[in-house]
């Protein structure tokens, strides 16, 4: 742990009732960042294309079928399912099948998309579907099934197949109170459009968005234990998980000596949780170097606690007919969030700086896991995700 991940002397993050979040905290699906491969990309079909893609309610299909492959001796025998699903033999899972199952298994949570490669969220949605265990019942009895791999459409090119895959267990098991990665087809209460992956889209909660493969058509269960992600590909860790960070909006070139600044930003709260976001200033003139993330400048540096906008009004932004207690990651009894911001949720932060001088200044924000760490610590292999600190000059 670092030295600046000593808490002892700054004070937790405290909501300040009253204070106006200037951010959306659910993103319209037409809003998010898009993140895509493809030629044309998928979503920009239209008409008989997209029927042909199998990308409308009424054509979509899920296959789930097993993989023979064997390589002795890391693979000695192949994995088997009781009843493939198939469109040869008119077998593959349907719409009106999900949604059927929907009506007993649905889930539903608010997540953060993040890409492990771009510096800024791409949005925040409800989203809602059946865990992928329950889709996996279909199959019936499973032999020798230790991965999962899924892609989506990939226009019949295999030089465009976007695949991603967990773990038998991370299907199967879902530690209690933790979020299932499941099958969605609704976001924020309305059919998934094809720009975000609908008709049906995988969502793992815990990771970046590279697991939540979108437009999805084919699940193949296998014995092969490796993590075969496309994005393992150009030095990716596929089994990183969300991280908790911190990002800073800019700040205007220039303010008035002695006029006061708001400082805002918007916080992910991974796997490891969120304990606050501090913020340091910091006073540069011609002479100062930039600041790696591990520059005992900055790690000495004495950072101060920023706020967390409070929780939303629930009822005027989640969708109508939707109730918080029916939301994972709510008390089902009070409706009210378990932590706050929501885990693998994006929240907001916000601080004032008063009685700044005729100078230059640097603004640098980050995050505090709950296991103390500061960003971007743990973590120094950086294709583990996008966490560095950011910095913003005045
Ligand atoms: N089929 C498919 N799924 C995909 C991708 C893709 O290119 N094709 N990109 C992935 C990546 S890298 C990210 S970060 C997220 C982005 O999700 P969004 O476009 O809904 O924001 O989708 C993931 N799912
Ligand atoms: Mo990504």
């Amino acid at each position: 742990m670092s030295q600046a991940a000593d808490t002892s002397n700054v004070s937790a993050s405290k909501s300040q009732t009253g204070s106006v979040c200037p951010f959306p905290h659910l993103t319209p699906a037409e809003d998010f960042y898009t993140v895509a491969r493809g030629n044309p990309k998928p979503h920009t079909l239209t008409g008989q294309a997209l029927k042909d893609a199998r990308m409308t309610p009424d054509t979509w299909r899920l296959e789930m079928t097993a993989d023979p492959y064997v390589e002795d001796p890391i693979i000695k025998l192949p994995a088997k399912i009781d009843k493939p699903l198939t469109l040869a033999d008119g077998t593959a899972l349907d719409l009106p099948t999900l949604l059927e199952l929907g009506k007993t298994r649905s889930v539903k949570y608010i997540k953060a998309m993040q890409c492990l490669n771009i510096p800024a969220p791409l949005g925040q949605g409800l989203w809602e579907g059946v865990p992928l265990r329950d889709v996996l019942e279909f199959c019936g009895s499973m032999l020798n099934v230790r991965r999962i791999y899924y892609w989506g459409y990939h226009n019949n090119d295999p030089k465009l197949i976007f695949q991603s895959s967990v773990s038998y267990t991370q299907a199967m098991e879902t530690p209690p109170g933790e979020l299932p990665v499941f099958l969605a087809y609704k976001l924020n209460s309305k059919p998934i459009p094809p720009i975000r992956g609908g008709p049906v889209r995988m969502i793992v909660p815990w990771s970046h968005g590279f697991k939540s493969i979108k437009w999805i058509q084919h699940i193949y269960l296998t014995n092969d234990y490796r993590t075969n992600d496309t994005y393992a590909f150009k030095n990716n860790a596929p089994e990183s998980n969300l991280k908790t960070t911190a990002y800073t909006e800019e700040l205007p070139e220039q303010i008035q000596a002695g006029q006061s600044i708001t400082v805002t930003g918007q916080v992910i709260s991974g796997i490891s949780g969120l304990n606050r976001v501090e913020y340091w200033l910091r006073e540069v003139d011609d002479e100062s170097k930039s600041l790696a993330d591990d520059d005992p400048k900055l790690l000495g540096a004495p950072w101060k606690a920023c706020q967390i906008y409070p929780q939303p009004d629930w009822k005027s932004i989640l969708p109508k007919g939707t109730s918080q207690k029916d939301i994972m990651g709510f008390n089902s009894n009070t409706g009210e969030p378990k932590t706050w911001p929501l885990k693998y949720g994006m929240g907001f932060w916000f601080t004032e700086i008063n009685g700044l001088k005729p100078d230059h200044y640097e603004v640098r924000a980050r995050a505090v896991d709950l296991n103390g760490y500061a960003q971007p610590e743990s973590r120094a292999a950086r294709k583990s995700g996008k966490n560095g600190i950011q910095v913003r000059r005045v």
